[in-house]
């Protein structure tokens, strides 16, 4: 049903619990699961001397009728020795409390299996100790590098997992009764020619983390090592290798073979297939961005795309991993399936054809039960509501009006608004061609109302910097040319890339502070991070129709959606908020609020 796309999980607990169901027999592989289950040759959950179901049952109630006769919190390592002997090992909890509520779990399983419990016992078992997380384009760093090419809500993305994850493996593992170090690689590229960043350096431990590094290995080909940053277009005839050589990396930093891999957008995923194969281990696959669906038509027309973008070998790509790996984690229902007027990003992999190449009659089943929905958030430690005024960072203030409104012009910002008084327009991506900045700069041009009611402000690409990327250079070309077409000097402030996260998160709430808007004017946005950082700052946000915030936003209540292919029309809905706005000041307050509520309901951390 198209109501279970999505919970993949959910799905195949009630089918397993179902079949466990069947008879008796069908129990036997859960108890040979838990027999088998150990942690480098260490026996967890079940010995030897349990051989049957009858005896499995009959240890778990022994064990029931100690547990009931000492104390609640009694630590496990005082009767684990005694276990051991009716057949049970490490892993069933930390306390008598907690190994009683995971025996009387089983106990009722075996009795009569229902999805929730069998969902729960299932959370209970110890298996994840050494995850790896494979992301290898872009520059993947710590510090100065948000808004490089490449370089954007996946970095973000998998810092803000990898925290949460190691907080989780820690507090399962102490709540299993394990002595367990738990360990989290990221695996990215090592680039020698670093520009500044820490790319270069082969391990950096992640900040506010205890066990979570990001590990480095470089492109190599038979002529040496790649030096220089390349464009994600162009890494694939160095992933074979590459795998090689993680794999010999990990086992120098792991010493075993991780229990989970995750990859991350086409390339990392490709990487994750092969490693995940190698060494038999569940793999887990984040697109990101499915990059088919961004360049409309790019199958099609493959001959006008491939010699830039090698697509024919991304799409290949993707088709493998996507079939290959166990679990998919999307962060939207239409990521997968779309809705009613538009075509999901897995969706559009069912069937197409790449001329010349290959047809593609059944890339993927979208309501196969491996796709799980988990949406992303913002850490509200970084983005919180402009009203929150005893956390607002005003230290900041001065660098920011420095940032908005000096007359001076450097690398780090052109023109210079010339009435502070306005509203503000404000807009941050990387200078892709698909997020349309430029777009947004005509549109405001264009609009002689809208440059009247408002100013925009536009954070996107590097002043300072010689760009590498093909995208980027033509993108800042058109930009210059439409800001003097436009005659834009006065009303437009651009703003070079931001890497210091935490003042951004008072950037969007300066920006509510003059009454403004975030805008998001993509042709088309997978999901969208900086959406949800606006909204989660109280900055009404305005954004493509196009993918993630088509979901993200429910249009008129939590922000408003534009077309970025109809821009006149676009203009007009940004001229009617700010007027509605200067009409009526609550209909600002409306659309914060409805954004905040969104945000609240929906994109929590
Ligand atoms: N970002 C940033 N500085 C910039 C441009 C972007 O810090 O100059 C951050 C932005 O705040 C967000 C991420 O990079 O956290 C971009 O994520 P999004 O999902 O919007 O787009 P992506 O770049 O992943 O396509
Ligand atoms: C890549 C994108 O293009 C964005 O739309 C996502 O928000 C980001 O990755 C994080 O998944």
């Amino acid at each position: 049903m198209s109501k279970s796309i999505g919970n993949g999980v959910q799905f195949l607990n009630r089918h397993l619990s179902s079949k466990l169901f069947q008879d008796k027999e069908s129990l036997y592989p859960l108890l040979n699961f838990l027999k088998a289950h150990n942690y480098k040759g260490t026996t967890m959950m079940l010995n030897d001397r349990i051989q049957s179901l009858r005896g499995l049952q009959s240890a778990l109630r022994k064990a029931e009728e100690y547990l009931v006769s000492i104390p609640e919190d009694t630590p496990s390592s005082e009767f684990n020795h005694r276990f051991q002997e009716l057949g049970l090992e490490k892993g069933w909890g930390d306390t008598a409390k907690r190994v009683h509520d995971t025996i009387h779990l089983l106990l009722d399983l075996l009795e009569a299996p229902d999805p929730a419990s069998l969902e729960k016992f299932l959370g209970t078992i110890p298996m994840m100790f050494n995850v790896v997380i494979l992301s290898p384009h872009g520059y993947f760093a710590q510090s100065n590098v948000l808004g490089y090419p490449d370089t954007g809500g996946q970095v973000v993305y998998i810092l803000d997992q990898v925290r949460a994850l190691e907080n989780e493996m820690l507090l399962r593992i102490k709540q299993q009764g394990l002595d367990i170090t738990p360990k989290i690689l990221i695996v990215t590229r090592l680039l020698p020619d670093a520009v500044g960043t820490t790319c270069g350096q082969r391990l950096e431990k992640v900040i506010g983390t205890e066990h979570t590094d990001i590990l480095r290995v470089p492109f190599r080909t038979e002529n040496g090592i790649l030096r220089k940053w390349i464009s994600r277009f162009d890494v694939w005839p160095y992933l074979e290798t590459y795998t090689e050589d993680v794999a010999n990396e990990l086992m120098r930093e792991m010493q075993t073979k991780p229990d989970l891999i995750i990859g991350n957008y086409s390339d990392g995923n490709l990487v994750a297939t092969l490693l995940a194969h190698k060494l038999g281990v569940t793999q887990c696959t984040i697109a990101h961005a499915l990059e088919k669906t961004k360049y409309p038509n790019s199958d099609i027309y493959l001959d006008k795309f491939d010699s830039q973008y090698h697509f024919s070998c991304q799409f290949t790509a993707d088709l493998i991993a996507m079939n290959h790996t166990d679990f998919i984690i999307t962060s939207t229902f239409q990521e997968i399936a779309g809705s009613k007027d538009s075509v999901g990003q897995y969706e559009s992999h069912i069937a197409f054809t790449l001329p010349d190449l290959y047809r593609v009659v059944h890339g993927i089943d979208v309501f196969d039960p491996k796709f799980n929905i988990v949406s992303p958030g913002a850490d509200m430690t970084v983005y919180f509501p402009y009203t929150e005024t005893d956390k607002r960072l005003t230290a900041f203030h001065s660098e920011i009006e420095e940032l908005l409104y000096s007359d001076v012009e450097n690398d780090e910002h052109k023109f210079v608004l010339k009435d502070r008084n306005k509203p503000i327009i404000f807009s941050m991506a990387r200078l892709d061609r698909v997020k349309n900045m430029t777009g947004l700069v005509e549109m405001y041009g264009k609009n002689a109302h809208l440059k009247d009611l408002a100013n925009l402000v536009i954070v996107a690409g590097d002043h300072g910097k010689e760009s590498k990327d093909r995208e980027e250079q033509a993108e800042f070309k058109r930009m210059y040319s439409l800001i003097e077409e436009y005659k834009l000097k006065g009303h437009i402030r651009w703003i070079s890339a931001q890497m210091n996260r935490v003042r951004n998160g008072e950037l969007y709430r300066y920006i509510c502070d003059t009454k403004g808007a975030f805008v998001q004017p993509a042709f088309y946005e997978a999901f969208g991070l900086t959406v949800i950082e606006a909204m989660t700052c109280g900055l009404p946000t305005i954004a493509t129709c196009h993918g993630g915030p088509a979901e993200i936003i429910v249009n008129g209540v939590s922000g408003l959606h534009i077309d970025p292919y109809h821009s006149d029309k676009a203009a007009d809905i940004l001229v009617n908020f700010f007027e509605k706005c200067s009409e009526d000041p609550s209909y600002w307050d409306k659309m914060s609020e409805g954004g905040l509520k969104r945000i609240y309901e929906k994109y929590g951390l």
